[in-house]
This record gives C-alpha cells, structure tokens and sequence, in this order.
C-alpha cells in the first residue's frame, strides 16, 4: 500500500510523497481503493444479469451514505494496512479520512435508514440497488449565531465527488405539462398520445455500494436534471430552448436542492416535479433493465422486480408503472394494475398528520396531466370496489377515497397500489393497523406487516468504535462481525471484572476523544469523567427536546439553592437542526444555547454541569459522539416516534436508554429486560387516551408543581433571555396551548428516572454490567435482520 500510495502521488500530480497535501493523499486513496472497486463492480454486474436474478429496488428521496472511504477501505478489507501505511507515511489516518465531504442527501432517520439497506444488501449478497436523486445542496449548513440556527447551503459538490460515475449514455427523458390526446384504436382499446410537453433529462451518477468482504459491489443510482441538449441546434424548435438561460436554470432547479423538511409536508410545485423526476426516471431504467436481462413478456415483471418505495414521495411510482405498462406497452389497464400491484411494496415512517402527503389535485393534473388521469381512474374503480364487494366499508369512502377534498392522498395511493405495507416497529405498525390505517387493514389484512428497523453494525460499530470492536473479537471471536446476533456471547462476561475493566477502559478513551473534539469546537472543557449524555437527532416537538431542557434548567436551579448538592458531574450533549421554517424548533435551539451559556460559565455551578450544543450535527458528527455516550436519550411522545435508530446505534456502543415506551424503544426493552433500561412517563394508549378525550391540563400541573412554575415563571420572566419576549412562545404553547406534547405531564416521571440513573451510575460494576448486556443484545438490531426479512417476508429475493 505505501508503494501504491507514493506511485500514485508521483503519477498524477508529480510530487514526492512527502510535499504531498491531505487533500491530495485523500485523493490518491479514493483512486487506488476505486481501481479494486471497479473491478468488482463490473463482475456483480455480470453475475446478476448471466443468473437472471430477481433484484430489488429501493426507492427513496434521500440517502444519507456519510463518507466513504473509511467504510470502503473497511468493506475491501484494506483498512488496517491503509492505516499502517499512512502512519507509516507521516500521515494521520482520521484527518485524510476527514477530507471527504459527507453527502448530506437526506434529512434524517429516513435517509440514514436507506443507507444502511443498501450497506446489508451488498453485504447478504444481495441484488439490492438504490434509486434517488443527485442533489446539488444537500441539507443546509447548521451555524448557531447568538445561539440562533443560521442555515447555510451545502454546495457538497465543491472539489469534485470521487465516489460518483456519471453515465450519459443512460440518461432519459421525463415529461411534465403538455396536453393529452386520446384515440380510439380499430380493436376499440384507447390510446393516449402526448403533446408540447416540457423534456427533462435524467442523467445518472452511479455510485458503488461495497459488499463486506464478500467482492459484491451494488449501485446507488442517482439521478441529476439537464435540459435536453440536442435541442441545441435544432431550428424547428420555435423558442430555442438551449439558449434561453431561464429555461435551463429552471430545468437544473429539479436536482437542485433537498427540501429541508423531516416530517413536515408543504405542497410545493418544484418537490412534486422531485418526486415524479426520480419516479419516472427510476421506473424507465427498471424497464429497461427488465427488457435487457430477460426475454420474458412485462406480464412477469413481478417474477425479476420488487420496488420498495420509500415512504409516500417516491408514490407516483404506482401511475408512473401503470402509464409504461399502457401507453408504451399496450397493456389494457386490469393488466398492467396486476403487474404493478404485485411489484410495488410500501414502506410508512410516521402517522404525525402533518407530515401525511396530499396534494391539491390541480396541480398534479397541470403538471402530469396523463398520471392525473390514471390517479383518477384507479380512485374510481377503488371506490366501486368497496361499494359493490365490501358493504361494511361504504360509509367510510370518504376517509379512504385516493381523491377527496379536491387533493390526492398519497398514502391511501401507497397503499391501494402495493403488495405490501409495513411500519418500521411493532407498535407502529400497530396504530398503522389499529388506528391510522385500520379500515384499509379491514379491507387488505394481508398487506400490513412490520419489518423493526436496523443500522449496520459494520459502520455504526465496527468503523466508528475499533477498540470496543478488537475488544469484543478478543473474547468471543470474529464471528458477530458477519453475524452480529453473536454479539450474545457477550452474556458470559458480564459478571468478568478484567474484561469489564477493559469495556470501561474503551469507553473512557471514547469519551475523551469526544471532550477533545468539543474543546476544538467550542473552547469548552469537559470532564471526561462526567457522565455523557446525549440527545442526538432532529429538532421537533414531539422529539422533546424541551422536556430535556426543563430537566438541566431544574438541576441548575437545584445547584443554585444547594451549591453543596451531592451528585456525579453531567455533561449534557446536544445535537440537532430545525427545520428553517419551523418556529418553534427553533426557539428551541436558542433556548438550548442560552441554558448552556448561563450554566457553562455560572461559577457557583463549579462544573457540575455543562451543557454542550454542537453546530451541524450530521452522520460524521454522530460517528464521534455516539461511541462516547453514557445515555441515549429517546424521550418522545409515546405513540409519536415511529421507531427511532439513534436508541440502536447508541445501545450498540454500551449506552444505557433513557426512553419513553414508544418505537424500537420498545423492543429494546424486550431484547435487554426492565432492569436494563430506564423507562419513563406515559405509554402510548394514555397519550391516545388524552387525545381523544381531553382531561390533560398543563396549568393544574405549573400550578401544583413549584419546579415546573419556577422554570416557567423563567421562561417567562426573560431570565435566559436578553430581552423579555424571547421565549414566550415556547411558555404559552406549554401553557395557553395545554402543552401537545406532554412535556409537563413527563417531567416527574423523566426526573426520578433520572435519580435512578444516577443511582446505578454509582455502581461501577452494574452499570459496566448494563452496558455490556445492552450491547450483547443489539445483535438483533442489526439492519442485516431487518434486510433479511424484507428480503424473505416481502421481496422474495434470494443471496447469490
Ligand atoms: C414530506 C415531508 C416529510 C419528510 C420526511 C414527511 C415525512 C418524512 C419522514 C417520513 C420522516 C422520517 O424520517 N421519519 C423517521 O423514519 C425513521 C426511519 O424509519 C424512524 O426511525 C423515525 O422514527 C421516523 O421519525
């Protein structure tokens, strides 16, 4: 590897090794490691088509994959003697590695979930690939300025992005607009032709998806928008296009930039135009493919091709196959609604009704006039459907019909269209089943299923925690790495002191690390013995962050009164962006800021507790903190989180969960025992419960609780604020709004959770012992396990 890396340097840029840049060694290693890569690719490439193998597609509008090199060394199986050979070479592993930009192209849970599918297909073996688009700003810049968010854009794409392969010449060509022609065919059939549409290209940049150790290489296809270029030079065209600056710059807007919204819909133009652009695109090449590996009829399209759609945008996929099937395939129509009903699976991640997708049907009929019409028809024979077959439902039309109130319901599209719904845990798919989607599930019992969520093990331990990982193959062997149910084994050395003490040894390093990182970051010094706890993830109410807040703004003012207070020193960890039009998040996030300045810098506190807020968290930030975590703090609003995947990434490096019983948390619970885990506060029926029949009032709490009045009457007050008015809105929605999210009922509950915390902190061998069972136990939390269900339950794919 030295030899390479030197030739590499001298080769393409004519420079010793030793005046080489990091920049430039980043460089050199991407090229050599992408050399072994291709190979490989082109031969995965080949086996599937040679086996005629059925291959799965994952549909998302976001993949958050994080940065590669490090991983793609891991997974090639060259990553110790890379590292060898820069130490050797006067380089520092971590800060080459730190050179490549992290592809923020994606939100959040979501998109960090479609990553790691991609990260168990390749690695089962699997002929599992990837559909999604090109973004040119992925997800904004996070900057606290006077302890406000300040977004700015992430133009990612920079210095170039190595990892990428454009493939022109299979690009194709999307329709929007235009007017639709319908003739009768002599055999009586329809027919619909398209005029003065509006063409965009779809070029695709393909990235490799490297198999662990296994030499299999799957694609992460995305797709870019370009104005059509022969139009060019083509005089018939009366506007001509090429020319016409507006034109392209609208045309490039398609991939232009991630909408910055988790769970929060908004009917903007330019997202549909994003949805049906990957949509459309996908689908074509899926055809394509189709056509080129099999000599079969479409008819069998179901027998090569399963399409998981991610969530509701990728939706249109659903009138998007029906309109192949019809207007290019001559298919009638009951055809091609049994081809694509058996090829398309849906997947939902969440039942906030704010984030449910419905769009007002005039603007899906402007902008795709022909998917308009075929939404409309299979609205229509739904709904006749249940009026003649299903009588039980007629009086619920209304909430299940795809077209009401002049919009589309794209999860009720989702879900008539597919083969399979699945939420992402139990009791998610429960209130899918039971409450959300429940006459649906009367009507299509056989579609609801769960599939937990996973994250790789490979990323989210083996690469960001080496040391936990060599200290784990010493004692119970490598086998957990290509089977991480293994991790069991761990069980017997729960109770052994040495290996304990090595765990603890692991985790301390971590933690300081971590400690180093926030004093670059921020100037602050923590105690690296403190106790870490951390709350990572996106800013929203139901996460509630707030409850977190009201808790460290109640040990202050408990430190204030007694500066004597007898308790082991915390170091509050935060990370998380808001959405930038979402208010409330936001004044969140400054509440945050100012609640770390006053306790940060308060000499009577004398580092008892410090409050860290780190800027821009994303998937390289979440690598450093999560292997150096305490607590895992997973504290929604029961019922609220579909299934959370921060609780697994944080239980699979020894942290304990602090958790409502809400999502995977759940599950957790199950797998590691009551008495591993701290649960809280109240379960999702008595949320439902409240909802439904009111009886919860926040003010005869703020009246009986003085805690809660008092951090209140400061919110109020302007005590963290500068000026008065700062934090009123976050005190009346608590307050004049009966506080939605329970902050106020959990706050008694989330306190003495946290005094037993404390408690079995102060136990080094229990808490050494709760970490270790906690991570014996993650195995199954492994998106291996996961993959491997959807793979037998609903792909029906095999490993070749
Ligand atoms: C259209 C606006 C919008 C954007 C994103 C609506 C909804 C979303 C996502 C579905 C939000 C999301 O990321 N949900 C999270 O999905 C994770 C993976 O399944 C779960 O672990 C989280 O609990 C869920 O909040």
């Amino acid at each position: 590897m030295i030899e390479k890396i030197k030739q590499k340097i001298r080769m393409e840029i004519g420079k010793d090794i030793k005046a080489a840049l990091n920049r430039e060694v980043y460089d050199a290693l991407t090229s050599i490691l992408n050399e072994e890569i291709n190979i490989h690719w082109e031969k995965t490439n080949k086996k599937y088509k040679e086996i005629e193998s059925k291959q799965v597609y994952y549909v998302s509008m976001e993949f958050l994959i994080g940065r590669l090199l490090e991983n793609n060394l891991l997974n090639c199986g060259l990553l110790d003697i890379t590292n060898e050979a820069l130490i050797k070479l006067g380089f520092n592993p971590e800060v080459i590695y730190s050179m490549e930009r992290d592809p923020g192209l994606g939100n959040g849970g979501l998109g960090r979930l479609a990553a790691c599918f991609l990260d168990s297909l390749a690695s089962l073996q699997y002929p599992g690939h990837g559909y999604g688009i090109r973004y040119r700003y992925g997800l904004f810049e996070q900057r606290f300025v006077h302890g406000n968010q300040i977004e700015l854009p992430d133009y990612w794409l920079n210095d170039g992005y190595a990892w990428e392969v454009r493939k022109a010449e299979e690009a194709v060509c999307i329709h929007f607009n235009g007017i639709v022609h319908m003739f009768k065919k002599n055999d009586g059939n329809l027919e619909f032709k398209y005029e003065n549409t509006d063409k965009v290209m779809a070029i695709p940049y393909d990235i490799p998806i490297v198999g662990y150790q296994n030499n299999v290489i799957n694609t992460l296809r995305l797709w870019s928008a370009e104005p059509l270029l022969h139009e060019k030079n083509d005089s018939s065209n009366e506007v001509n296009h090429y020319h016409d600056l507006g034109h392209q710059h609208s045309i490039e807007q398609i991939s232009g930039f991630l909408y910055p919204d988790d769970s929060n819909y908004e009917g903007k133009l330019l997202r549909l135009q994003q949805q049906y652009f990957l949509v459309s695109a996908s689908i074509q090449h899926i055809i394509l493919n189709f056509k080129r590996n099999h000599s079969l009829s479409l008819f069998h399209l179901s027998e090569k091709v399963v399409i998981q759609i991610n969530d509701t945008h990728p939706s249109l996929a659903i009138p998007e196959l029906m309109r192949i099937l019809m207007d290019d395939e001559g298919f009638g129509w009951e055809k091609a609604w049994d081809i694509t009903s058996r090829v398309i699976a849906y997947t939902n991640h969440t039942t906030l009704s704010e984030a449910l997708e419905t769009w007002p049907k005039e603007m899906i009929r402007q902008l795709l006039p022909r998917i308009y019409m075929i939404i409309d028809e299979i609205n229509e024979r739904f709904c006749k459907n249940i009026w003649y077959n299903h009588h039980h439902l007629r009086e619920h039309i209304p909430k299940m019909a795809i077209i009401a109130d002049d919009r589309i319901h794209m999860a009720r599209l989702a879900i008539v269209g597919s083969f399979s719904v699945n939420g992402v845990a139990r009791i998610h798919t429960e209130i899918l089943k039971n409450k959300e989607m429940k006459y649906f599930n009367v009507m299509f019992p056989e579609r609801f299923n769960n599939k937990t969520n996973g994250i790789t093990h490979r990323r989210w331990l083996l690469k960001v925690n080496p040391e936990l990982s060599h200290l784990i193959t010493d004692i119970i062997g490598p086998e957990w790495i290509r089977r991480p149910k293994q991790l069991i084994s761990l069980l017997k050395y729960t109770k052994d002191h040495s290996f304990l003490e090595k765990f603890d040894h692991v985790k301390q390093k971590n933690k300081q690390s971590l400690a180093n990182l926030i004093h670059e970051r921020t100037g602050i010094i923590v105690d690296h013995q403190s106790i870490f706890d951390v709350q990572i993830k996106r800013l929203h109410e139901y996460k509630r962050q707030l409850l977190n807040v009201f808790r460290i703004i109640n040990v202050y003012n408990e430190i204030k009164n007694n500066p004597n207070l007898d308790m082991i020193p915390r170091t509050f960890i935060f990370g998380a962006k808001a959405a930038p039009s979402y208010h409330l998040a936001k004044e969140v996030i400054k509440l945050i800021n100012k609640v770390a300045t006053m306790v940060n810098y308060d000499p009577d506190i004398r580092g008892k507790i410090k409050v860290i807020f780190l800027e821009n968290y994303n998937v390289s930030l979440a690598e450093k903190i999560i292997p150096a975590a305490d607590i895992s703090e997973q504290i929604s609003t029961a019922s609220k989180e579909a299934s959370g995947t921060g609780n697994m990434k944080m239980m699979m490096n020894g942290a304990l969960t602090v958790g409502t019983l809400d999502g995977a948390n759940i599950e957790i619970k199950d797998v590691v025992g009551d008495q591993n885990i701290f649960i809280f506060g109240l379960s999702a029926e008595e949320v439902i419960h409240f909802y439904q029949n009111s009886g919860y009032n926040s003010i005869d709490i703020y009246h009986t609780d003085d805690r809660v009045r008092r951090i209140l009457d400061q919110l109020h007050g302007g005590e963290f604020g500068t000026h008065e008015i700062e934090f009123k809105d976050i005190y009346y929605n608590i307050l004049s709004n009966n506080d939605p999210y329970f902050v106020l009922k959990d706050f008694e509950p989330f306190i003495e959770i946290h005094e037993l915390v404390e408690q079995a902190y102060r136990d080094r061998w229990t808490w050494l012992q709760m970490s270790v069972t906690n991570i014996a136990h993650s195995g199954k939390f492994s998106s291996d396990r996961t993959i491997q269900e959807y793979a037998s339950e609903i792909w029906k794919i095999k490993q070749v």
